[in-house]
Parts: C-alpha cells; structure tokens; sequence
C-alpha cells in the first residue's frame, strides 16, 4: 500500500513541503490529502488525524508519522533512499544539525517572510534579526556549497536540500537573493527549477485560498 501524506495549503505550507519534497525526489508513491489551513473545522480534521495537531503527517499502514523532521528520519530509516542524509558520517552530522537549526531556528525569517510560492517577487522591509537570520543562511549555506562543491548543499541532493527548499523560495519570493553569496544564488537557481519541485509550485500558484497572516 502507498504511503499517504497529510498537507496544508501548497501556497503556504513550508512543512508540509518539505516531507512532501523528500517523497518527490526520491520517486517514492504516495497518495495525497490537502487539508484547507484555517478554514471550518481544519484543526478538528487535523487532530483527528494526528497526535501532532498540525501537517505535514504521514501514514504508512497502520503507522502514523507526524512532523517533518520525523518524517524525514522515517523515511531514510525504513526506505532506502537515493536522496536521503548524505553518506559520509561527518556530513551527515552536519545536515542533521543543519535541518534541527532550521526546525528550531530562524524564527524572524519565518515570521516575516512568510512562504508564498503565489507571490510576485519583491521586497519588504525586515527587521534588523530577520536580516540576522538572512546573513547566518547565506554565511552557513555558501560554506557547505564550497566544502562539498555542489551542485547541492552536501554534494549530491539530500534531505538537506528538502529542508532548505522553503527557504530558497522565501529568499526568492522577496526579492533577497541579489546581495547574498554567488554559491547560494546558483544553488537557489538550481533548487527552484529542481524538476521534482516545480508540480508543487505549479498547484500552489494554482491555488486560490487566501491566508491573511501570510500574506506581506
Ligand atoms: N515543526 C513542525 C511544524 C508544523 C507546522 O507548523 N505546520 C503548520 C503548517 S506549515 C500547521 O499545521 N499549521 C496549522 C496549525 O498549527 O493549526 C514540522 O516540522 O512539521
């Protein structure tokens, strides 16, 4: 039986991307369910769902997987994966500790640069910790691309590269790439014409549902 993943709006839903960017790159089936964020009754949808309350979840039989990173660790543990964690135990370490930094961090970029894949290019003002977490990306993701010479983060694609994914649109959708590393800037080229990538972007373009705290 295929997996199944629970999602959130495509326009929007960071998270949900990046679970569902692992399943995509590394051509695993699964089926898909979309769960309309803040419209009726999601969240009841959504606990009845999962322990977690919140997208991305996973099912697999009678297996219930929520949270990206979890899903992510799932998916390696139990799929054999030819985009998975890198191989090399050092750089394997260091996406973990990457994609734990993104799942925990970056908190201003979040806020104020919400995910909008249906928003037109351009600038808004940010506060002086958004720029902060802004530097540190450009900083940390230019010195992995010069260490392990691309073309992704660790050499060859892996979960690392689903886990940054959102933040290459975010950096892309408000006009932040121009000033920033020309490592990172070919990287973002490459992440955002990624073919695995592009059916999420066209059905999130597509989409019609307007979520007003994530729209600047
Ligand atoms: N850390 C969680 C975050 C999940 C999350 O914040 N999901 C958002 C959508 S991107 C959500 O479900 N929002 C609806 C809600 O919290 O009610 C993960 O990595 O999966």
């Amino acid at each position: 039986m295929a997996m199944h993943l629970i999602l959130g709006n495509k326009r929007y839903s960071s998270w949900s991307l990046r679970a569902w960017l692992i399943l995509a790159m590394n051509e695993l089936p699964f089926t898909e369910e979309r769960i309309r964020l803040y419209q009726d009754d999601y969240k009841h949808i959504l606990e009845a769902k999962s322990d977690g309350g919140q997208v991305p979840v996973l099912q697999d039989g009678d297996i219930t997987v929520f949270d990206s990173l979890s899903i992510a660790e799932y998916l390696h543990e139990n799929y054999s994966l030819n985009y998975g964690w890198p191989e090399a135990k050092a750089a394997r370490a260091h996406a973990r500790s990457m994609c734990a930094l993104m799942h925990s961090g970056f908190a201003h970029l979040r806020r104020e640069c919400p995910m909008n894949i249906a928003r037109l290019p351009a600038p808004v003002s940010l506060s002086e910790e958004c720029l902060l977490d802004i530097k540190r990306i450009d900083e940390l993701l230019s010195k992995i691309l010069r260490t392990h010479e691309g073309p992704f983060l660790y050499g060859k694609a892996s979960i690392a590269d689903a886990y940054y994914a959102p933040v290459i649109i975010r950096l892309d959708r408000y006009a932040l790439l121009g000033p920033l590393h020309s490592e990172l800037r070919a990287y973002a080229a490459r992440i955002l014409t990624l073919p695995a990538l592009q059916p999420w972007l066209e059905a999130g373009r597509r989409e019609t549902d307007i979520i007003a705290k994530a729209e600047r």
